[in-house]
């Protein structure tokens, strides 16, 4: 039994690290275990630009999981969220540019 077996079950903490720059997010994919709980380092460096880092369901942006708040750059902010329980593609994206967005990738814990 490996160790992340015998402490399945038990919310594990996962920190993650995301920028904007020059209107484009620095990553493309968040990958994180189920049920965990997320930290979200979120370093926007584009000047006078809001950006934020929202979580859905799915690319249709209907169903939030974690919506982010807006911080105009250079700025940082500092947010935590529980990841779904289902392992699964999610989507995270900038509300204000839809057009920046990624994979939301929850693995079975
Ligand atoms: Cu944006």
């Amino acid at each position: 039994m490996t160790a992340e077996t015998a402490t399945a079950g038990v919310a594990r903490s996962v920190t993650i690290d995301i920028g904007a720059d020059n209107m484009a997010f620095d990553t493309d994919t968040i990958t994180v275990p189920a049920g965990a709980e997320v930290t979200v380092n979120f370093d926007n460096r584009d000047d006078s630009v809001p950006h934020n880092v929202s979580f859905y369901t799915d690319s249709s942006a209907a169903d939030a999981i974690f919506v982010g708040d807006l911080i105009t750059g250079p700025d940082r902010v500092t947010q935590t969220f529980t990841a779904p329980a289902e392992p699964g593609t999610y989507y995270f994206q900038c509300d204000v540019h839809p057009f920046m967005n990624g994979a939301f990738i929850v693995e079975q814990a």
